[in-house]
Formats: structure tokens, sequence, C-alpha cells
């Protein structure tokens, strides 16, 4: 009897659970370009003509190989616009009476596969390497869950980087050798840009038509949007920008977008790239002495540490997660999140990256766009619907705890252990946009003071019964107990000022 294959847009991998599941015999596989998922919330035309063309791409390589594939436009008259409703004409054009599904990465998506006209069983996702019932057992009983931790033990489930069962130089993290600022005349190679074919131009000049008036731009496209330009993007990285990938990993500089990070998200979460290759060609490239170990280490913690880690936390927290609301800020989201129009030349620069590229890289997501969005208590849902629209690597199980857990602290504390929040201070020690900011890096106080040296006493003010009991944070409060009283009251009225510019919607 024949079943429905469902394969969403970030399930574009050949070992995909329900294609290994599937008979290429009996089976339909169903994709399906549907407006319930590029308006749920108003994604990025770029991601949108991302996935699109890579979605197009992977249907024509199943079919290549041997499957039966029903594909779906989102022009197609026929078209129900949602995942279910395209099961549901699938199933009476096939005879098919149930469908299997690899499980979404969403719990919206979940719960509407479980109430679809037609039975969906869902196997596991597991293109990951930690299953839900192994962080399970990790996390059950630990009073913190640390992301250090969890590190380790995926270190030596692995082997990746290991002299038996110690890491190799002794250390498991090499951080301390890493985050320099950037040197003035540096010249990062970039990512590898792939020119459009016939496939992405089609699917770009259809997005264009569709959400052209939406926020972001699908200008100069350079994606890759099949798995072998994903490879060549992840040889490119490796050879070009991986052996400093440690050094500058939190610098910012003004027109370099891209430093010498990987740019590999988008593929690894679409499906195209899996996390165990990309890790073993850093470990490849450490190993035949190409990639100093901070390099490499650094890198292969963000796969199998963070990413790994990030998602444990969303499947373990369930669906209430991106409701939190743990510091209960209400603050509407600023229009210059959307148009890049403000003074803060850090700001600009992150949005406006964000905007031409659907990407910012982690330094400008956490300590710029997120350190202003929780200095200035802007509602975390709204923060976080604007951190899931605006990147192409973007899906609520990994968009929600780095955005409510890790940057704004709407969890409570269960990602961070302290809240990521900074003065001026910060940003002018990793980047050089402060030397061309309307405002004063130097200035504490006063007309043309920056706006994060204000708003940052004002948060530590504001939450002081929640955090001034944190060691961590001990040392920042007694600076503030030290100054005087008057100062900070001005500091106080000076940052009560900028907020009530932005609640009147003033340029700041
Ligand atoms: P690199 O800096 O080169 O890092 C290498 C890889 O490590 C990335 O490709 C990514 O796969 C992985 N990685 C690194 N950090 C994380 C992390 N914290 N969580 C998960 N994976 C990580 N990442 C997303 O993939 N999707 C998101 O929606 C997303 N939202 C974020 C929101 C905020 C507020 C913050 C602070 C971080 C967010 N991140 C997100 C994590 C990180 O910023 C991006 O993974 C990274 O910038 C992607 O660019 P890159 O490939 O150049 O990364
Ligand atoms: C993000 C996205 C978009 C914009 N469009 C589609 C689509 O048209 N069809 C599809 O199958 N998947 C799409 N996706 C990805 C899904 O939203 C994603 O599978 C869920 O958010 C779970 O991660
Ligand atoms: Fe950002 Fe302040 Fe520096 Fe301006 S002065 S770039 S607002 S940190």
């Amino acid at each position: 009897v024949t079943r429905l294959i469902l394969v969403l847009g970030d399930q574009l991998s050949d070992n995909l659970s329900a294609l290994r599941e599937g008979s290429k015999e009996t089976d339909v596989v169903v994709m399906a370009e549907v407006q319930a998922e590029t308006d749920y919330v108003p994604h990025h035309p770029r991601k949108i003509a991302f996935l699109f063309a890579a979605m197009r791409k992977f249907a024509a390589h199943l079919k290549d190989d041997g499957w039966t594939v029903r594909y779906t436009t989102l022009d197609d008259v026929e078209n129900t616009q949602s995942i279910p409703g395209e099961l549901l004409r699938a199933a009476e054009a096939t005879g098919a009476e149930e469908a299997i599904s690899t499980e979404p990465g969403e719990f919206r998506l979940i719960a509407a596969l479980e109430d679809a006209p037609i039975p969906v069983h869902l196997f596991p996702d597991d293109r990951f390497l930690c299953s839900h019932a192994e962080f399970e057992e990790w996390a059950e009983g630990r009073k913190e869950l640390r992301m250090e931790w969890f590190y380790r033990e995926m270190r030596r489930k692995t082997g990746l980087m290991m002299e038996g069962d110690e890491p190799a130089g002794d250390k498991w993290n090499f951080d301390h050798d890493n985050r320099k600022r950037a040197p003035k005349d540096l010249d990062p190679p970039g990512p590898l840009r792939h020119a459009p074919d016939k496939v992405t131009e089609d699917v770009i000049e259809l997005v264009r038509a569709r959400f052209g008036n939406r926020y972001g731009s699908v200008d100069d496209f350079w994606f890759a949007t099949d798995r072998a330009g994903a490879l060549a993007s992840l040889e490119h990285f490796v050879d070009h920008s991986l052996p400093t990938f440690g050094d500058y990993q939190d610098a910012m500089v003004s027109g370099q977008p891209f430093m010498f990070h990987a740019l590999l998200s988008p593929y690894i979460n679409a499906g195209l790239l899996g996390w165990q290759e990309v890790c073993e060609a850093a470990e490849a490239a450490w190993q035949a002495g190409d990639v100093p170990i901070n390099a490499a280490e650094g890198f292969i913690r963000q796969i199998i540490g963070w990413r790994e880690y990030i998602r444990g936390i969303y499947f373990r927290e369930g669906p209430d997660y991106t409701s939190r609301n743990a510091l209960e800020a209400t603050r509407a989201l600023p229009d210059f999140y959307w148009t890049g129009d403000t003074d803060m030349k850090c700001v600009s620069e992150a949005v406006h990256t964000t905007m031409a590229e659907a990407y910012a890289h982690h330094i400008q997501r956490l300590m710029v766009t997120g350190n202003f969005a929780i200095l200035s208590g802007l509602d975390p849902q709204q923060v976080s619907d604007w951190y899931l629209v605006v990147y192409a690597d973007a899906y609520e199980w990994v968009e929600a705890p780095n955005v409510i857990g890790m940057s704004q602290f709407a969890d409570g504390g269960v990602v961070a252990s302290k809240p990521y929040v900074s003065g001026g201070n910060y940003i002018n020690k990793m980047s050089d946009y402060c030397k061309t900011c309307t405002y004063s890096v130097s200035q504490k106080t006063g007309e043309g003071a920056c706006p994060f040296n204000l708003l940052y006493w004002d948060f530590l003010n504001r939450h002081r019964d929640r955090f001034e009991n944190n060691p961590r944070m001990a040392q920042m409060y007694s600076t503030w107990d030290r100054m005087d009283e008057t100062r900070r009251e001005t500091v106080l009225s000076d940052a009560a000022s900028i907020l009530a510019r932005l609640d009147e919607g003033k340029r700041i």
C-alpha cells in the first residue's frame, strides 16, 4: 500500500529517518511550498528563496534516485497552502491512507501534523548527535544545565579531538586564545558565492513577485542551494577562514559582515550538511597542521556543543518556552529593527547587514541587537519573532533558546547563568563601530552619551533584586554603588529619557 513521505523544507538530507523507513517502490514523497510556512512569521525573502531553491533541487535529486515525488510550487493553483492540506490532497490523488515524516523542528508543526486529516507517523530526527532521551538523561537531576559539561560528554561520545579519554592539547576549551580585536588591515576571505542557476533564478523571481515588499532583500543572492554547493562552501571555509576563525570570533568591523565565520548554518540547519562531516573536516585540517587547535576546537564546540545543547533545551523545555518572560519586559520592538534607521552605528550596521544578507554573526546577534533589546526591556516574544523572521538559519528549535534563553534571559536562567549585557565599552573593545558613531562611547551621561552605557546601569538597577546576589554580577553592583548619588540619578534620568524617546517612536 502506498504511504506518503512528507519531507519538510529543513529536511533536505538523504539520510532522513522518514526516507530510510519508506520504500521507493510503493511510497510517494510529498514536498510543498506553502504560505502557511512562508507567513507564520513573515520570513526574510532571501531565506524563502534559499529554501525553495534547495527544496526544488532536493526533489529533483530524489527523483533521479528513483523516488516518486509530488512537489507543489507556491504558485500552483491547486495548492491548499498548508502542509496538512497538501498531505490530504496527495492522499486523495494517490489513495494513500497514512503518511510518515521525520519530527519537525517546531512544536507548532508537530501539533499540526498530529491533527492532520490523515494519520502521520513521526520518526525521530536522528540527524542530530544527541537524541531527546539522551539529553533528558544528561539533564536529569542537574541543578544547572551548563553547555560546557554537555559539550565534554559529546566530545567523549564522538571522540572528536580526543586522545584516549583526554582532550587533545590537554584542555577542553581554548577560548582563552580566541577573541582578539581585529587589526586594521584585516582582509577576510568571506563565504563562497554561488551564482544562481535557472532553478534558483526562477525561485528568486517568484519570491520577488510574492514577497518583494517584505523586510529584507533577495538581490545578489549567493547561497548554495544543493549539497554539492554546500560541500564546496564547507571546503572553502576550512581552507580559508577556519585557520583564523578562533582569533577573531568576537570581532566586529564596519563593512565586513562575515569576518572569518563559517556561513554554514543555513546549510546545516536545512539538512544539506551534517554535523559529523563538518566537524571531521575541521578535525582533519587541524591534524594536517593547517588549522591551530584553538580554531578547530572552537568550531567543533559550536557544532557538537552549542548547537546540540540548544536543541536539547528546546525539546526539554516544551511548547511554553517561547512565551516565557522572566524579566517581565513589555516594551514594543522599535521600528529601527526593521529599518536600521538609528544613530547607533553598531545597531544600524547589524540591521543593515541582516536586511541585505539574512545573516549577522553571533556577536552582532548577541551583543548588539540582543544586548540592546534586553537592556531596554523589549518584549521577548517580539524580539524572538524578529530573529525568527530575519535570519536564513532561523527555525524555532534553534532560534528560541538562543533568543529567549541566551540573549534575553526570559527563561529565568535555564540557558545563561547571567544575562549577556554590556555597556558600550565591550562593543568598543570588539569593534571599530564607535569611531564613526554619532554617540560617544566614552561619555557616560548627558547629550550624546552612548545609549548602551546608560541603559546598562538602568538594567542593573531595575533588576537588582534578581541579580545582586549572583556572584558573577557582584562586581558590577559594587561599581554602581560606589558611584556618587547625583551621578547615579543623572544616569537613571538620562536612561529614562532614551526609553521615553523609544516609546514615542523618536529617533535614537
Ligand atoms: P559560526 O560562528 O562560524 O559558527 C559555526 C557553526 O556553529 C554555525 O554554523 C552553527 O551551526 C553553530 N553554532 C554556533 N553557535 C550556535 C548557537 N548558539 N546555537 C546553535 N548553533 C550554533 N543559530 C542558528 O542556526 N539559527 C538561529 O536562528 C540563531 N539565532 C540566534 C539568535 C541569537 C540572539 C544568538 C545570540 C545566536 C543565534 N544563533 C542562531 C547562533 C549563531 O549566532 C549562529 O549559528 C551563527 O551566527 C551562524 O553563522 P555561522 O555559520 O557563520 O557561524
Ligand atoms: C521556513 C520554511 C518556509 C519559509 N517555507 C517552507 C515551505 O514552504 N515548505 C516546507 O515544507 N517548509 C518550509 N519551511 C520550513 C518549515 O517552516 C520548518 O520545517 C519548520 O519550521 C520546522 O523546523
Ligand atoms: Fe554602539 Fe555606543 Fe559604540 Fe555608538 S558609541 S557604536 S551606540 S556602542
